[in-house]
């Protein structure tokens, strides 16, 4: 019997609603007798902690959660505090230092699900984004000068580190490798306009390709990316781009999947020296909060990925397989998926798949 120690963070707006629903398909899982049990530490923080406390999480916060297998997390962001100080506060610093680097979000269009694109097939969508995910645009490198005066100056400096580059970019083909599918690479940058970083992104894209001749690779404009993420989607297999870019592409990956409430994310941390986390790709969703009718797929897909992470690949399956009949037979689904149940009747009824 493994024993893992989860460290659960529901955070803001709808993330309490999904990762209890998460949580119960893990409770599921062990109650099944599958041979794993999971001890769970829940961390709350977020926007109410700010509200109580001014901080996001504790100081000393990271020296706890330190000691986990994995981490469970569900949103952050609030309406009535700005997204900066929500992101910086709580997500952004977990993801440095804890040093997980690689962030990795698929994009499956299901069968009984419909893209809004026209002429799109269940499963013609199968791509996977890796996202640089501790440095590049989202440093937190930069100031004011003149401060709040007419002459003021904003500076923001985006970071490349040869070490996170290359670190994402080979993660990239390693997957792309093992994945066996269509072998193929696209990197995406803005090097035209972004001289420093990304032509330095594209060189070091290069190099590592080199590595790998039998991998077909492409390097798209970010502007060009967006438009063929949309006009073909098919035409992707690995994607692997910066931290701004791998986030807006997965968010359109996400809709033209179906729903944002279908998207997971691992957050890797590929030495294993610290915790990895795993995250629906949404957020916080303020206009659905506490209406019990957000999708918990994304968090429970999240959690699939986590335990795969965790080298339970078997429970990972049961969870994916469960997921899959859910959205072929189409009974149980939430409204952004055309249906009328509710968060915890889905969670209900992926538990009940999980046992036929
Ligand atoms: N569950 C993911 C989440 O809460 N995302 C909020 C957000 O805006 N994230 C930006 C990011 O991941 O870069």
């Amino acid at each position: 019997m493994s024993t893992y120690k989860v460290a659960l963070v529901p955070g803001d707006g709808v993330g309490p609603e999904v990762i209890a629903e998460a949580r119960k398909v893990l409770d599921a899982l062990e109650a099944s007798g599958g041979g794993m049990s999971f001890r769970y530490t829940h961390f709350p923080w977020g926007s109410n902690y700010y509200r109580e406390t001014g901080r996001m999480m504790p100081e000393d916060g990271l020296e706890e959660m330190k000691l986990h297998d994995a981490i469970l997390f569900g949103a952050v962001g609030d309406p009535d505090i700005p997204d900066h100080i929500t992101l910086h506060g709580l997500i952004l610093p977990i993801r440095r230092a804890f040093d997980q680097g690689v962030c990795l979000r698929p994009s499956y269009l299901y069968e009984g699900v419909n893209s809004p694109l026209e002429g799109v097939n269940p499963g013609d969508i199968d791509m996977v984004v890796f996202r640089e995910n501790t440095e590049g645009e989202y440093a937190p490198v930069g100031g004011f000068l003149y401060h709040g005066m007419p002459e003021e100056v904003a500076v923001q400096t985006n970071v490349f580190t040869r070490r996170g580059t290359e670190r994402i970019i080979r993660a990239a083909f390693e997957y792309s490798r093992k994945r066996n599918k269509a072998r193929k690479v696209t990197s995406v940058t803005k090097s035209n306009a972004m001289a420093y970083g990304m032509v330095f992104w594209d060189r070091v894209f290069d190099e590592v390709a080199a590595e790998y001749p039998d991998i077909t690779t492409e390097s798209l404009l970010v502007d060009r990316a967006c438009m063929d993420f949309i006009r073909h989607p098919q035409q992707f297999d690995v994607v692997v781009a910066s931290n701004l870019f791998g986030d807006i592409l997965t968010d359109i990956g996400a809709i033209v999947t179906g729903s944002m409430g279908l998207a997971p994310s691992a957050n890797i941390n590929p030495d294993g020296l610290y915790p990895s986390m795993f995250e629906p790709v949404h957020g916080a969703a303020f206009d659905i909060t506490g209406k019990g009718i957000a999708n918990p797929l994304a968090a429970i897909l999240s959690a699939g990925m986590m335990l795969e992470h965790l080298g339970e690949v078997e429970a990972a399956g049961r969870i994916n397989r469960a997921v899959e009949s859910n959205l072929r037979e189409g009974g149980v689904r939430t409204p952004d998926l055309g249906g009328s149940a509710s968060t915890s009747q889905v969670g209900d009824e992926i538990v009940r798949l999980m046992s036929v």
